[in-house]
């Protein structure tokens, strides 16, 4: 089973606006639809696409509990996900023109999480979780969330042996990395700030991590990634594609990642579709969807190269 934690989950609220979106003038809104927002639970939406069996854990605010419910429902994506009384799941605005030069993303900080549900979640995971599981923890902490917290739960699984996954940024980030997890998935600037010594190339600091993680991926944004595994390190370009909406596009990335590593794929091929995967996503108008045959499309287009003493083509 692969669970994915979203502890600060959204709902995505997409607007698209008439002509060009300007400062100081009014934007005509042309059309609103609502969709998935959370890291963790765009992951559990990758994976439900490829048919892999998984749980969405987290929490949820009470008060807008029915329109999470039709989206995850819509969706068709197991979940157990904690309700908090009283609270609202937060709204990212996603604001789009008709200029397809990609996506605004205003978001809500999200609700106070009790310390009873909290431990609810913890008393999950410290029940069902076993060695065969993977756990995807991502996306940002809700407002009151401690790191301790966090830990707590990194330690809960740790101490099932699972494979531990996470898409964290910032503060969360750097106190996972020390703790003995397998994937992380930065971008290029929350790596630098990652490790002490600012001394170091970027990829002086990626060698440094895949020291101490499994998987170590470094989005580059339209510059395609940087693979870390096993004292290698490749670089995945991109393909360039009409873009739409980037948003949930490393959600997607992150999703098929972990589709294809538990499918017993090699890792020419992971990097394949989570590239390929991710770059169909921007070609689509809301948060969620991509296609796999568009994906496969794409192949051609991305490279994939060993850095080393001569940088070598792999594919
Ligand atoms: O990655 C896309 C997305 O999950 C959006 O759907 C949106 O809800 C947002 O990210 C939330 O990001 P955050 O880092 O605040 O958890």
């Amino acid at each position: 089973m692969i669970y994915t934690i979203t502890l600060n989950p959204a709902i995505d609220r997409l607007i698209k606006i008439k002509g060009t979106l300007t400062k100081k003038l009014t934007n005509r809104v042309q059309n609103v639809e609502y969709d998935l927002g959370g890291k963790g639970l765009h992951v559990s939406n990758v994976l439900t696409k490829f048919n892999i069996e998984n749980e969405a854990l987290g929490y949820i605010g009470e008060v807008n509990q029915q329109l999470m419910g039709n989206i995850l429902a819509k969706k068709s994506i197991r979940h157990h996900l904690l309700v908090e009384d009283g609270a609202s799941t937060r709204e990212c605005m996603v604001v789009m023109d008709d200029t397809n030069a990609g996506s605004l993303m205003i978001t809500e900080n999200g609700f106070h999480v009790s310390e009873k549900s909290h431990y609810k979640l913890i008393d999950f995971l410290n029940q069902f979780v076993t060695k065969k599981d993977i756990v995807v923890i991502a996306g940002s902490m809700p407002p009151n969330y401690t790191i301790a917290q966090l830990q707590e739960i990194i330690n809960t699984i740790k101490s099932k042996n699972s494979f531990i996954a996470c898409d964290l940024s910032g503060e969360a980030l750097a106190a996972v990395v020390d703790m003995g997890i397998n994937f992380i998935k930065p971008n290029q600037y929350e790596v630098q700030v990652l490790l002490r010594d600012t001394n170091t190339t970027l990829i002086q600091k990626i060698e440094e991590l895949a020291r101490l993680i499994d998987y170590v991926v470094v989005s580059l944004g339209k510059g395609g990634s940087y693979v870390a595994h096993k004292n290698a390190i490749y670089h995945v370009s991109s393909p360039s594609v009409q873009e739409q909406n980037d948003t949930g596009a490393g959600d997607v990335f992150v999703g098929t990642f972990i589709a294809q590593l538990v499918k017993g794929k090699d890792l020419q091929t992971i990097m394949k579709y989570a590239t390929g995967c991710a770059a169909s996503k921007v070609t689509k108008h809301n948060s969620t969807d991509f296609d796999v045959k568009e994906a496969e499309s794409y192949f051609d287009r991305i490279s994939i190269k060993k850095l080393g003493s001569d940088d070598y083509v792999v594919s």
